[in-house]
This record gives C-alpha cells, sequence and structure tokens, in this order.
C-alpha cells in the first residue's frame, strides 16, 4: 500500500481540537499518511484556559523537516508559526522540497485570544510564505491583515481583500468567512486570480467549532495529495468542515472542538458552489 505522505508544520494544540491534533485526525480520515514538524506546544490554564505558546528551539524544528522531508512527501501544510525566524525556516523548506502542493494557513491567533502572536510575524509570511502557496486559508482577521485592509465586513471587502492577498503570489485564495459574516449561510470565498467562487453551506446552531479552520485547511492538503483539483479540493473540505462542526462537542466548561470523524461517519452535507 502506498499512502499520499503530508507533512504538516503547525503547532501543537493540547487540548486536541486545533493545531498538530487536527491536521493529523483529518489527513487520517481522507487516507492520507501525515507527519509533522512542531513549532510550538500550546497549553491551557485549567481554571481559565488562557493559553501559553512554549516554542521549540529552531534546531529542532529543522531537524524534524529534514526527517520528514527525507522520506519524500507529497504536499506540505503550515499552521501556527510563532516568529520570523520559524517562518523563514518553513519558508525556505518548502522551497527546497520544490513541492507545488503547498498550504498555508496563516494563523495569527487562536480563537478567543485577540492579539497577533507577534507583529513581524505577518511580513514574514508576505515574504517567505505566500509566493510559494497553492492555496493560502485566511480566516476574515488573517486576510484583512495579510490585505492591509483591516477585517472584511462584507462579500465586496472579501474580494478586495482576496485580490490583495493574491498579488502577494498566492496562486489561490481561500478566505474563511464561515459564520462572521451576516449572511444567512456559512459563506467562504475563492479566488483563483480569475474567478470568484462562494462555497455556502447551512449555518450550524453548533457553536462548538474549535478548530474549525486548521481542519478545513488540512482538508483541502490532503485532498490536494489524492489528486483533486483545488476548485474540488476546496469544496469537499467545506463539507468535510461543515460536518465536524455540526458534530462538534462540549470538551469541557471552555472550549468545544469539531469531530474530525464526522463526514465519514454521518455523511457529506450539502454545499452549493456559485460565481460571484
Ligand atoms: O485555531 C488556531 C490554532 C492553531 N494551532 C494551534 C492552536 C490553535 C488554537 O488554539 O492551539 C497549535
Amino acid at each position: 500500500m502506498t499512502l499520499k505522505k503530508i507533512l504538516t508544520i503547525a503547532g501543537s494544540d493540547t487540548s486536541g481540537g486545533a493545531g498538530i491534533q487536527a491536521d493529523l485526525k483529518t489527513f487520517q480520515e481522507h487516507g492520507t499518511y501525515g507527519m509533522t514538524a512542531l513549532t510550538v506546544v500550546v497549553t491551557m490554564d485549567p481554571a481559565t484556559w488562557s493559553h501559553s505558546v512554549y516554542s521549540l528551539p529552531i534546531d529542532v524544528l529543522k531537524s524534524q523537516i529534514k526527517t520528514a522531508v527525507s522520506t519524500g512527501i507529497d504536499a506540505i501544510k503550515t499552521g501556527m508559526l510563532s516568529t520570523e525566524e520559524v517562518i523563514a525556516t518553513a519558508g525556505n523548506a518548502i522551497r527546497e522540497s520544490e513541492l507545488s502542493t503547498v498550504v498555508i494557513d496563516p494563523v495569527m491567533v487562536c480563537k478567543g485570544e485577540d492579539e497577533v502572536l507577534n507583529p513581524g510575524t505577518v511580513d514574514a509570511m508576505i515574504e517567505h510564505l505566500l509566493p510559494r502557496a497553492l492555496v493560502v486559508t485566511p480566516n476574515l482577521f488573517e486576510a484583512g491583515q495579510l490585505a492591509g485592509t483591516g477585517t472584511p465586513k462584507s462579500l465586496d471587502e472579501m474580494k478586495e481583500a482576496a485580490k490583495k492577498i493574491h498579488a502577494h503570489g498566492a496562486k489561490n485564495v481561500f478566505i474563511k468567512g464561515g459564520k462572521g459574516l451576516k449572511s444567512d449561510t456559512a459563506a467562504d470565498l475563492l479566488y483563483d486570480g480569475q474567478a470568484f467562487t462562494l462555497y455556502e453551506a447551512e449555518k450550524s446552531e453548533n457553536h462548538y467549532n474549535h478548530g474549525a479552520g486548521c481542519t478545513v485547511a488540512a482538508a483541502i492538503t490532503a485532498n490536494l495529495a489524492n489528486g483533486l483539483d483545488v476548485k474540488d479540493a476546496v469544496g469537499e473540505a467545506k463539507k468535510f468542515v461543515t460536518a465536524a462542526i455540526a458534530n462538534g462537542w462540549q470538551l469541557n466548561d471552555f472550549v468545544g472542538p469539531v469531530y474530525h470523524g464526522a463526514k465519514n461517519k454521518f455523511g457529506a452535507p450539502e454545499v452549493t458552489l456559485t460565481e460571484v
């Protein structure tokens, strides 16, 4: 048996819904083989759930990347990258791999925490990661940071941000609007440099959605590794995460992760595509 091998360069979410845990669970559900290069370990205070972020030494990160790349990988995904040095290291690894199946999830904050991890990281992502991205998957806040426009609040503002991010070199820009827009659906926008496609699903009543952003980016990566084109990879990933959110569950008083196994267990929800 051979499986497509995917390396995720990302952080560990100890609570298991986001980060490298979301990536590995999602890769597994897609019949792909996940490998990891850990950048940080995130822990949560049991009394308040406030996050602490512990960076691993850069040599440890480089050593992990070397190990995984030596096996011959098919795709790379990036998640939480805490410093400019870590971002440059991930960018170099992508360049040296010569892979085109590269998905950049430009994680800047954890949900509930409202400061960018480190202000210099936005410019570093623009320099080292966006020019190498087949798909970049910002949420609304991250799109506003990368575009320099401020957080989009409408479809027109999402389109404007997507164009600016595309101009930084990302071949496809997928902005995760999710429940953030005042529309009746959970709507995300794909821009390939020519056309805008809106992906819509029913808005979930469920508020247990921790890890949704990492999960959709991981699903896009796995679908691309398995040979889907970008438009279909995104469409299938949207179904995967919509099911995962609909079946999100309460882990404790503070957090409810998505259920990464939901689509395979319960079936795919409906997602509609519209050129806009
Ligand atoms: O959801 C963003 C995210 C990404 N990566 C790690 C995280 C989080 C949020 O908690 O912990 C490691």
